[in-house]
């Protein structure tokens, strides 16, 4: 590697958001390559393949809104898509933009280590390859790092075992097969209706049960596909300038403001045809806010799930105690209805532990039981996991995991402090909501930098620490929400040792484009542009 950058440009990651970054940096004329982990594009979609692995934002509102003709041109088969066609789907874009000469394969970045000399950043991946590049754009998503529980004997076991996380490209079969599914949160309540049809038997362990209600998906007809191309500026729209990012409209009452039938109606209506989040970004507004209005959703709720389990005791432990959406909320399609087959079975692992993994299954505090195959899904480390393991070395030597070591400190989410000419497009700190519309802001932002540091002969950029801490406490003041769960992964609670705050930025997504969009005309406050002594 010389000392002479290969590109302006080098971004991390070919999932959502690194292909559109990728995209922008290239339209905006800046050489750019693009180093990526998997085989192929997609992120989570590629990595993520377990059966009934599926969105639940509505798939039209998850694809790309820059380029008109790939809305038109492609044709989503539900408004929650699986994961094979949301895979077809990035390889499509990849393809239509002519993106894959810019992307390296099978590249996972280990280091980035900043020459304060040069003013460039070189960085290699595991396959060898090594890149040296102006300015670096992580593009490596909040769930990328699958994590396994720390048990005794995990990788004991003789029969077959994967992370739903790490899925591998090949079909298991379930078929008459005694499966543990470890772990309720979105990925397990997905696989677990998808296999329990076919298997001997299924064993779901149960640490925290899970607010649960249905996704209620549906396909999506030629009439509909044709009207969603009639309505796409509308769809773009209403999403950018949400709230959240969906295309869910909110509410206009207050839980209290309607009679208990009227709730009860609006509840009814909720939880049978209101798609995927719309049963927060369209419930009541206080329902978030007011632990009363809360309460009576959650009790609607845990009501349909005693309506559905045959077995009230059971019922009762599938019940979570925590509020609605104080853990992140999955969305299921038949997920109670698996619990009233004769071969599955839950064991709950508050009542009963895990106390280790041996060759042949699991054994909790009550006993051991065989199986041929293991899921675990139990999770990723959210938000900073990737960052913080690559070696990522900024100014004066300091690398990233150890600055945030104590906890995380970023400007707008997008850089840090101490590590210049790096970008983050989707990471700690970065808006809650449709993750593609979330991180597009980022895309844009850090590409308006990019822009203006070339316009204006810099080719250095850094994030002040005064505008860097500002940020950081107002991420935290945004965090105190009255609902959110201690025990969240977005509060880094699944890892040990992991410092506890709330790791996302708890604003409205609107507010936020707007406030990033306006930073331009003001020449980009917060951050200092130069040259580099050498460079
Ligand atoms: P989640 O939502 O983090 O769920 C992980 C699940 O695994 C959750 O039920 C955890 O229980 C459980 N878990 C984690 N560690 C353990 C151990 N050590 N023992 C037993 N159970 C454990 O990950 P998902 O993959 O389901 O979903 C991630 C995101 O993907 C989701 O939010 C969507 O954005 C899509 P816990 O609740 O921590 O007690």
């Amino acid at each position: 590697m010389g000392s002479v950058p290969d590109v302006d440009v080098l971004v991390v990651g070919a999932g959502v958001t690194g292909i559109y970054q990728l995209h922008r940096a290239l339209e905006e004329g800046f050489t750019a390559r693009l180093l990526e982990a998997g085989t192929g594009p997609g992120g989570v979609w590629h990595w993520n393949r377990y059966p009934e692995a599926r969105l639940d934002s509505e798939s039209f509102t998850y694809g790309y809104f820059f380029d008109r003709t790939l809305f038109d041109d492609w044709r989503w088969s539900e408004y929650f898509a699986g994961q094979p066609e949301n895979e077809a789907y990035f390889r499509y874009v990849v393809a239509r933009r002519g993106l894959d000469a810019y992307i390296e394969y099978g590249a996972r970045v280990t280091s980035a280590v900043w020459d304060e000399a040069t003013g460039t950043w070189a960085v290699e991946a595991g396959n060898g390859t090594r890149v040296r590049a102006r300015f670096v754009v992580s593009a490596t998503g909040v769930l990328s790092i699958p994590v396994f529980p720390a048990v005794e004997g995990r990788e004991s076991f003789r029969g077959v075992a994967h992370h739903t996380g790490l899925w591998p490209d090949e079909e298991i079969d379930f078929t008459g097969k005694r499966v543990a599914v470890v772990g309720t949160g979105s990925s397990g309540v997905q696989v677990i209706p998808a296999v329990a049809d076919v298997v001997e038997s299924l064993t779901v362990y149960q640490r925290t049960p899970n607010w649960v209600t249905p996704l209620n998906n549906e396909p999506i007809t030629d009439e509909q596909q044709e009207q969603l191309r009639r309505d796409f500026e509308r769809i773009r729209d209403t999403c950018e300038q949400g709230p959240t990012g969906f295309m869910h409209l909110p509410h206009d009452r207050k839980t209290f403001d309607d009679t208990h039938d009227v709730r009860q109606r609006f509840y009814e209506t909720m939880w049978r045809t209101a798609k995927g989040f719309s049963k927060l970004s369209s419930n009541y507004l206080d329902m978030m806010t007011d632990p009363r209005a809360n309460a009576e959703w959650s009790a609607f709720v845990a009501d349909r799930i005693r309506e559905v389990v045959d077995d009230p005791e059971l019922a009762e432990k599938l019940i979570p105690d925590h509020p609605f959406a104080a853990k992140r909320p999955p969305f299921g399609t038949r997920y109670f209805e698996a619990y009233n087959k004769p071969n599955v079975e839950l064991v709950s692992l508050k009542e009963t532990p895990m106390v280790r993994v041996t060759e042949t299954g699991i054994e909790t505090t009550d006993g051991h039981r065989e199986f041929d195959i293991i899921v675990w899904a139990t999770g990723f480390d959210g938000f900073t996991g990737a960052l913080t393991r690559i070696d990522v070395v900024g100014e004066g030597g300091r690398v990233l995991r150890d600055r945030w070591s104590h906890g995380v400190i970023t400007y707008l989410g997008a850089m840090v402090p101490g590590f210049p000419n790096f970008f983050i497009a989707g990471g700690p700190h970065m808006i809650a909501g449709n993750f593609p519309r979330a991180t597009e802001i980022m895309v844009d932002y850090i590409t308006g930098v990019l822009r203006y540091a070339r316009t204006n002969g810099h080719t250095f950029v850094a994030p002040d620490s005064e505008a860097s801490a500002e940020w950081t406490d107002e991420v935290h003041q945004a965090a105190t929400i009255p609902l959110m769960a201690e025990n969240s992964w977005f509060r880094g609670a699944n890892i040990p040792g992991k410092a506890r705050e709330y790791l996302a930025y708890a604003g409205s997504l609107r507010k936020f484009r707007e406030r990033m969009d306006a930073m331009g005309e003001q020449g980009y406050p917060g951050l200092t542009f130069g040259t580099p002594v050498r460079a």
